[in-house]
């Protein structure tokens, strides 16, 4: 069979592909009718980097590497592992859970009965943020994007019957990471299984969720210390077990482009380690156990490329930073999920496909875990079919296709070789950047990141609104009638009151069976720890303690917020200051400013706009707004909120009463500005001042994309906009509402507390004497939850990929039908 290809000299093929070269211009020139190819038939992926139309050995002959590397060897880029699939394939692991313990333990086990090979832990949004599920702020979040923890009987409950020495659990926890992998300890231990046989991953990356996800408790610094001593602790009880999944998901969920993604992501991993040294670790006690998490979306070579690189640079800076001994610290190993972001509410059966082509991406990159999507999570959660049709995508991949039998199958592939190196190039020079700011928490702290991510999702909505970035069945082919082929009666609906009132009655039953004057110690124990400036006690240790002695989530957070507070996130919550803006600007050379600045608009009380309270209208209204992208609602939080509502008119959707597009984009729409301009105006005219929203988040749902682009772009279209802070409960909306006298308040969900909140805001704001205010909900509000919240007042729902234009003409048009106003 001769000399292996990879092995072949390059100088021969160099020398051939230049003779060949000027043969194949003259061809394309004369394809390209007399125009230089290069121009005419080149482009430039999301990132920036210009993609020819032909690549050859040309192109990688400036690569030393090139054609030398193997798969398991420095510098990883092939894969860590020698023998990658042929070996072993990826773990399928789906990721998973609602409702209360032991519905999400029946779907786990369904599913690994059908194949899946690793379970994936989703918890709910109050657990998340380290609430006990009778806490009177999450009501609304009990259950409904995952799992609701609130100690360790209902942590056993999740477990029972799944063998805890065998199965790799990952639990996808940053906030509320101590009490939870505490109670996981604890559960597996009261089951027979010691902490050394515990093998898996806990998310614990707390430096992206100031970033883009929002489920953060505690400021930087200390949530920085847990980290250190989660580290130090399972380098010595947990050997087997992954400490950290150092994610990039959420930040291309959130916007980001691949490589803006790839290196936020390894500058968090420096971080990380630098945290582990910092608790008294060698990077070889840490790095090894270091593992990864990247999103997959549909930018095939890209996707692929990313992850050869992300070996392959992670190799090298690790050794030039640390000088580790043991080689396994040099190695990445990653987890991937195929991207909620990619997902439409249209066509839904199209998603189907999308994921498909992810998850190829995925493997042909070399994960060593993959959960691919359900293709109507952009509407839902899903349900047994769906779930069965993801897991059947990688069972496909992995069993019928040949995929597994050739380690990195890409490999030497010219496009994906010259690709890889420009990527590596690309996002070592943004970690340079980090890097002199002082590190990654620093850079958080300044805000940057996060800025940068938001241009990156401005730019892009900015091409898909021009046609430019094609979105099948959604800017382009869409077909009349196709718009809803996934039946209503399929999604899953979630009785978050029977949840709540389960968790109410086991929590009761914890806090009167247990010793109560040793559960207080063990809390004070934790407080004092955290009170102090050196470490003496790791709080991992003190937490484990607490939750043998039946301490709940709520309680372990408390006792560390008694010593630090909750954070009030700047960066997440807030507008970024001008100057941040500004700095984020010049940070991200050639990007536009999208109406950042437009998140500064002056506040002040203007004239009372009264109202009569309004007849609703109903969902053929809402939804005539046309639907474009949604967040994939697996499991409820693991999308940012994606694609919502544009600020661009240049794809215009028709109001039509069927919700179907038009199969064609439309172009408009000078004069839809032009109207909502007019609009403003005359609204001015009539109330004495410009409309003024607020723009709402209830609960624990910290997907913030959506509310930001839908307060740039009404800012933009002339509304005084205000932004309230994350986290907020209906009475204080309804507060705010007050103070700021608006006309609007906008309630942007994403994890399904809608059902709950936006009736309670409705009561408040009329126990307030505001039920004039117009209520609108925007997000992820499927269908069926749309008549009892028309009933309870509601005015409309904006979908996902609803125009701002539209949507502002649509409330102001509501504001002004009322005669006294
Ligand atoms: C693997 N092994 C092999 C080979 N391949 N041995 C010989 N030849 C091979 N070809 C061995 C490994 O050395 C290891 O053993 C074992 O098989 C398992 O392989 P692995 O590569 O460690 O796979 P894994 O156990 O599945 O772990 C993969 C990751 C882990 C990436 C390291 O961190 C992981 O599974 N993460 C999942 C994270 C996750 O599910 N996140 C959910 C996010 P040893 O261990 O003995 O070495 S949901 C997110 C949502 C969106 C949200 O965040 O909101």
């Amino acid at each position: 069979f001769g000399v292996p290809g990879a092995l072949r000299s390059f100088s021969a093929a160099v020398g051939g592909a230049e003779a060949n070269l000027d043969v194949w211009k003259e061809r394309a020139t004369k394809e390209a009718k007399g125009k230089d190819p290069w121009e005419a038939f080149a482009s430039t992926n999301a990132d920036g980097i210009p993609v020819m139309p032909v690549y050859s050995a040309l192109d990688v002959a400036d690569q030393p590497e090139h054609g030398s590397e193997f798969p398991g060897v420095y510098p990883y880029t092939r894969g860590p592992y020698a023998s990658m699939y042929t070996g072993r394939p990826w773990t399928i692991r789906q990721y998973a859970g609602f409702s209360t313990a032991e519905e999400s333990n029946a779907f786990f086990r369904k599913g690994l009965a059908a194949g899946q090979q690793g379970v994936s832990v989703a918890f709910d949004l109050p657990t998340h943020r380290g609430y006990d599920s009778d806490h009177p702020r999450v009501a609304g979040d009990v259950g409904m994007a995952g799992v609701a923890i609130d100690s360790v009987e209902d942590m056993k409950l999740l477990f029972d019957g799944i063998p805890l020495d065998r199965m790799s659990v990952s639990m996808t926890m940053n906030g509320a990471v101590l009490p939870i992998l505490a109670m996981f300890v604890v559960a597996a231990e009261e089951e027979g299984v010691p902490a050394a046989k515990l093998q898996g991953t806990i998310q614990n990356d707390i430096l992206k969720e100031f970033m883009v996800r929002n489920t953060f408790i505690y400021a930087p610094h200390p949530s920085m210390r847990i980290i250190g001593d989660i580290f130090a602790y399972c380098s010595k009880a947990m050997p087997k077990f992954h400490p950290i999944s150092i994610s990039g998901y959420h930040m291309q969920e959130a916007g980001a482009t691949p490589v803006l993604e790839l290196a936020f992501t390894l500058a968090d991993g420096l971080e990380y380690i630098r945290c582990a040294q910092q608790a008294g670790l060698t990077v070889d006690q840490v790095a090894p156990r270091l593992s990864f998490f990247f999103a997959v979306g549909m930018n095939f070579f890209s996707e692929v490329a990313k992850l050869r690189a992300a070996r392959r640079l992670w190799a090298r800076l690790v050794r030039e930073k640390f000088g580790p001994k043991d080689e396994k610290s040099l190695v990445l190993r990653t987890h991937c999920q195929t991207s909620g972001y990619s997902l439409t509410a249209q066509e839904p059966y199209n998603n189907i496909i999308r994921t498909t082509v992810e998850a190829m991406a995925a493997v042909l990159g070399g994960t060593q875990s993959l959960h691919t999507n359900s293709f109507d999570e952009a509407i839902a959660l899903p349900t047994d079919f769906s779930a069965k049709l993801a897991r059947n995508t990688q069972l496909i991949l992995a069993e019928e296709t040949g995929i597994t039998t050739v380690a990195d199958p890409l490999g030497g592939s010219f496009y994906v070789e010259a690709l890889t190196a420009q990527m590596e190039e690309a996002a070592e020079r943004v970690i340079r950047e980090v890097e002199q700011l002082g590190g990654m928490t620093e850079a958080i702290i300044s805000g940057l990141p996060k800025l940068k991510i938001e241009e990156c999702a401005a730019r892009q909505q900015a091409h898909i609104d021009s046609g430019k970035q094609v979105i099948v069945g959604v800017n382009k082919y869409g077909q009349q009638g196709e718009g809803e082929a996934a039946r209503e009666e399929e999604f899953r609906k979630i009785d978050n009151t029977a949840v709540l009132q389960k968790q109410r009655e086991r929590l009761e039953k914890v806090r009167a069976s247990r010793d109560g004057a040793a559960v207080a110690a063990a809390l004070a124990a934790l407080e004092e720890e955290a009170h102090r400036r050196q470490r003496e006690q790791n709080l991992l240790e003190l937490a484990v303690e607490a939750a043998r002695l039946r301490a709940t989530v709520g309680e372990i957070t408390q006792a560390l917020e008694k010593a630090w507070g909750r954070y009030e996130a700047g960066g997440a919550q807030g507008p970024p200051s001008p100057v941040r803006a500004q700095q984020a600007q010049q940070a991200v050379a050639g990007l536009p400013a999208v109406g950042l600045a437009s998140w500064e608009q002056p506040r002040g009380r203007g004239a009372r706009c009264r109202q009569k309270p309004r007849a609703p209208r109903g969902p053929c209204h809402a939804s005539a707004l046309r639907p474009l992208h949604a967040p994939c609602t697996s499991a409820g939080h693991q999308s940012m909120l994606r694609r919502q509502l544009l600020s661009h008119p240049s794809v215009a959707g028709p109001h039509n009463q069927n919700n179907h597009l038009r199969a064609r984009p439309v172009c408009p729409s000078q004069e839809e500005m032009a109207a909502v301009e007019r609009a403003v105006q005359r609204f001015e005219a009539v109330a004495g001042r410009r409309p003024r929203i607020l723009i709402a988040k209830m609960g624990q749902d910290g997907h913030d994309r959506g509310a930001k682009v839908m307060a740039t772009g009404l800012a933009d279209l002339g509304f005084d906009v205000d932004i309230g802070p994350l986290f907020m409960t209906p009475a204080e909306v309804a507060r705010h509402a007050v103070d700021a006298d608006v006309h609007i308040v906008g309630v942007s969900s994403q994890a399904a507390g809608h059902g709950t909140l936006v009736p309670e805001l409705l009561q408040e704001l009329r126990q307030q004497g505001m039920e004039h205010v117009l209520v609108v909900c925007g997000g992820i509000i499927p269908k069926q939850d749309q008549p009892a919240l028309f009933e309870a007042g509601v005015a409309a729902c904006y979908g996902p990929g609803t125009r701002v234009p539209a949507a502002a003409l649509d409330m102001i048009g509501m504001l002004l039908e009322e005669p006294e106003l």
